[in-house]
């Protein structure tokens, strides 16, 4: 077995819209989630959030059976409308009720409450204002973050702000296969970017009021690997990198965009977006970088009728999940000496918040093979000077997986979505050994409060 640093934490991850179901209940509002998956033709089935695991009501058992695994550490997210049923005003008491149930069943069982503010369900009023194209959108999701700061502040071990906005922005805003399922004109490209980026920056700022817990956002990071050996493959290879990688993190590491980052301008005047000040705010200094890793991305120069600069490869040669996604455990350590390499100092402690893959089976040796090569390069990566404090494996249970629907199950626990019976995967058991394994954990390292 591995050996891994005292206060290395194991843990699994959620997020609300995938399981939590309930979507009516106790004043939540409607989410960009909501709309699109009930609209014919957006989703795998039709299918929806409606129900998902039904966790809403679940909650219970299911936090018995983190502990149960003996995780370390649990990642799952609050639902901006269940707080904010139209992403503005006062909260909704019976909204905050559920996650302060949440959190203190977590510490009542020995589980770092590990939060994210925003795992892509926006109340869809916000959407109707213009939703990220729309600078007032951070600023609704820094009074958001103030509320949900102070209710759960005391006791929440590690923040995340947002999770994958480049994601978000990629397959929301320009692909429009996720919610808001938008094709924006590339003008509006800077917009989404940087008021995703300011809304982290003031989230930092309103959550240091009431937490000393280190706060992070997490992006879905890939090691770029160039195919083809022209100049515009490498160009493109770049320019994938910059975006993937850079965009979402330069900013709030260094306080400045990529270079490259121009090129995805097209001519808008920076400085009638990106307001004075702005980048400090995005750049107050965060204690942790949250890592979601699946894959690598192969790019090369774009193949005629390519609407994007750059064209992805498929990457042969590694086993592919059920998703068809390919595993590449080593990718992962290849991406954290790389962050390393280029951050050096202003690199903090990451955490991988994400790391998983798609398999039915009950009886699924290729997750365990699959985690237990991922867990191999973080070690990999720390033994080459990379500080890691955390592995959450995606996900407890299946769950609804955005566009798939219900077709892809990432879970260590199957669930039955008809009967919503939870059965143990063998991964659970070998994740429960590595999990019951590690060492004894001291409190987190923090920030001062503001
Ligand atoms: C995450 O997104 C989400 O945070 C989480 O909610 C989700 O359930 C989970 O991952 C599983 O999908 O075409 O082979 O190059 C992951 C973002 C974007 C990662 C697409 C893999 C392409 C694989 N993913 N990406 S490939």
């Amino acid at each position: 077995m591995l050996e891994f640093p005292p206060g290395f934490r194991f843990g699994v991850s959620t997020a609300s819209y995938q399981i939590e179901g309930a979507v009516g209940e106790d004043g939540r509002g409607p989410s960009i989630w909501d709309t699109f998956s009930h609209t014919p033709g957006r989703t795998a089935n039709g299918d929806t959030g409606d129900v998902a695991c039904d966790h809403y009501h679940r909650w219970e058992s299911d936090l018995d059976l983190i502990s149960e695994l003996g995780a370390g550490a649990y990642r799952f997210s609050v639902a901006w409308p269940r707080i904010q049923p139209t992403g503005s005003g006062p909260a909704v008491p019976a909204g905050l009720a559920f996650y302060d149930r949440l959190v203190d069943g977590l510490l009542a069982r020995d589980i770092d409450p590990v939060v994210t503010l925003f795992h892509w369900d926006l109340p869809q009023a916000l959407q109707d204002e213009g939703g990220w194209t729309n600078r007032d959108t951070a600023m609704r999701f820094g009074e958001y973050a103030e509320l949900v700061g102070e209710k759960l502040g005391d006791r929440v071990k590690l923040w995340v702000t947002l999770n994958e906005p480049y994601i978000h922005f990629a397959l929301g805003h320009v692909q429009g296969v996720h919610a808001p399922g938008l094709t924006l004109a590339p003008d509006a490209y800077p917009l989404v970017v940087h008021h995703l980026l300011l809304g982290h920056g003031l989230a930092v700022s309103a959550l240091r009021q009431h937490s000393r817990a280190p706060i992070t956002l997490a992006n879905n990071y890939s090691p770029v690997w160039v195919a083809g050996d022209t100049e515009d493959d490498r160009a493109s290879a770049a320019f994938y990198d910059m975006v993937q990688n850079h965009l979402f993190t330069d900013p709030v590491l260094l306080g400045a965009y990529p270079p490259g980052f121009e090129a995805l301008l097209g001519g808008v005047d920076v400085d009638s977006i990106v307001m004075e000040g702005d980048l400090e705010v995005i750049s107050q200094p965060v204690a942790a970088l949250g890592v979601n890793y699946y894959n690598p991305a192969q790019i090369s120069a774009p193949v005629p009728g390519e609407s994007l600069p750059f064209s992805r490869v498929p990457i042969k040669g590694y086993p592919l999940t059920a998703f068809g996604w390919p595993v590449v455990p080593d990718g992962l350590r290849e991406l954290l000496v790389g962050f390393k390499e280029r951050y050096g100092d202003k690199l903090p402690p990451i955490w991988i918040t994400e790391s998983g893959c798609s398999w039915p089976d009950l009886d699924d040796q290729f997750r365990i093979d699959y985690l237990s090569g991922h867990l191999t390069a973080v070690r990999q990566a720390m033994d080459a000077g990379v500080e890691v404090h955390g592995y959450c494996s995606w996900s407890l249970m299946d769950n609804f997986e955005w566009a798939e629907g219900y077709g892809q199950r990432f879970g260590l626990v199957h669930v039955d979505f008809e009967t919503q019976e939870r059965t143990k995967r063998r991964s659970f058991e070998w994740y429960r050994q590595v999990c019951t394994a590690a060492a004894p954990r001291p409190d987190l390292q923090g920030e001062p409060t503001g």
